[in-house]
């Protein structure tokens, strides 16, 4: 079967984390299509990333930048009601790349965490996509992060 990703991102964000996103899915399954969509902000996200389904994908990554005040933070919990209306609505896996803006005090570190969670995600969807259900078990309970060092396991 030919896999399909798409790639959804944004002109709100400061790092072109679609970018990282595109080579990392590009790397880890090269016979893929990468179909990709950008959009103003992260409100925009779920109808991009439902008419990238309903143009072939077999999955969706969005990758989103979240400003610091109040206001932006209603915005991301609309947009990722929205993202999993999406995923309920088409049985497809929209995996949801965000970086708040708040997350750190420094550019450096914002990079940093915007590269980690862009590149494990994106490896994430390519798993979920070309290797179904289970491609996931063998880390289950694990702890892991993206965007940080992995929490690890507990008990
Ligand atoms: O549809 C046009 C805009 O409304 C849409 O692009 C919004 O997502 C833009 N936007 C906000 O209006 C806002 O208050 C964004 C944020 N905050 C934000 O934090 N991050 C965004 N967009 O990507
Ligand atoms: O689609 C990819 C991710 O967006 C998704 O897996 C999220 O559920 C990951 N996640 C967060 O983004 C977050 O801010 C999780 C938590 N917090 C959390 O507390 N527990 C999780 N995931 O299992
Ligand atoms: O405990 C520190 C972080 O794990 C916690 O603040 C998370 O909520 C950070 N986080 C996000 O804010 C987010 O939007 C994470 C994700 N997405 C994510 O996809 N994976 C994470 N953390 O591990």
């Amino acid at each position: 079967m030919e896999r399909v990703y798409g790639v959804v991102d944004t002109t709100f964000s400061r790092i072109n984390m679609g970018e990282i996103a595109v080579r990392t899915i590009r790397a880890e399954d090269r016979d893929a299509k990468i179909m990709r969509y950008t959009v103003p902000g992260i409100k925009d996200l779920p109808v991009a990333a439902k008419r990238l389904i309903e143009a072939g994908c077999n999955g969706v990554i969005t990758l989103g930048w979240v400003g610091k005040s109040q206001l932006d933070k209603y915005s991301y919990l609309a947009t990722s009601i929205g993202l999993i209306t999406v995923q309920i609505l088409t049985s497809k896996h929209v995996i949801d790349v965000t970086v708040h803006e708040d997350e750190a005090e420094d550019e450096e570190s914002l990079v940093k965490i915007a590269e980690d969670r862009a590149r494990k995600h994106s490896l994430n969807l390519v798993k979920l996509v070309r290797d179904g259900p289970n491609s996931l078990t063998a880390q289950a309970g694990k702890g892991l992060r993206q965007g940080y060092e992995n929490a690890g396991p507990i008990g």
